[in-house]
């Protein structure tokens, strides 16, 4: 049985998501985080070695980390065919987008938010927000997906950014139109059903 410790509207709402596009069989445990706003606290009960969301477990075994959360289901769930299994021509295109949103979406973003996203040390390593939204344009324009033609894990990933805030990805049609193609999938539709609280 699979346990995703979740909290409502948070990094842990793309894996429900995705839980649901695979179609896997899971229970919801709601974790209490600390908010923005000053609200919440650290649970106690969550398994996350800094109790943050999303943490998994499968039979005992804990994931975390959003990337590898995407990647172990998608894995463990094949013939959804949301993942690319070892063997598949796009196996390696989509472990980079998985790496690539952790390792440089995420920190960019998050740079720009704190201010610091012009520190030549830092954009040395990571690049600069041009250079990642061309990246992203890149792919969404051969698209319609961040593989070609068909959904990944990586667009969970990619697109609950833009739910969380539309900014945080490139401006214009050609991300408009790929945040649009993703939000008529009924999985999220179920997904945001479930993540009330
Ligand atoms: N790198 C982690 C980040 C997880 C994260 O920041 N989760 C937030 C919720 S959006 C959280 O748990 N915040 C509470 C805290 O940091 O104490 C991942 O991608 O899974």
């Amino acid at each position: 049985m699979l346990t995703l410790y979740h909290a409502p509207r948070s990094r842990s709402s793309r894996i429900v998501w995705l839980l649901e596009e695979l179609g896997a069989d899971y229970e919801l445990k709601i974790a209490d985080i600390p908010r923005r706003d000053g609200s919440g606290a650290a649970d106690p009960a969550n398994p996350h070695p800094h109790k943050q969301v999303p943490a998994l477990l499968d039979d005992g075994a804990l994931i975390t980390e959003s990337s590898a959360v995407v990647l172990y289901l998608t894995d463990k769930y094949p013939a959804a065919g949301i993942g690319r299994p070892v063997g598949h021509p796009e196996r390696g295109p989509y472990l980079t987008w998985l790496a690539y949103y952790a390792g440089v979406i995420e920190p960019v973003v998050s740079f720009q938010v704190a201010g610091v996203g012009d520190n030549p040390m830092l954009q040395r390593t990571f690049r600069d927000r041009d250079t990642m939204d061309r990246r992203i344009l890149g792919a969404l324009e051969a698209g319609p997906y961040l593989l070609g033609r068909t959904f990944s894990g990586a667009d969970v990933l990619v697109a609950s950014m833009g739910h969380f805030a539309r900014e945080m990805l490139p401006p214009g049609a050609t991300v408009d139109g790929y945040l649009a193609r993703c939000n008529a999938r009924p999985a999220l539709a179920r997904a945001l059903a479930k993540d009330s609280g």
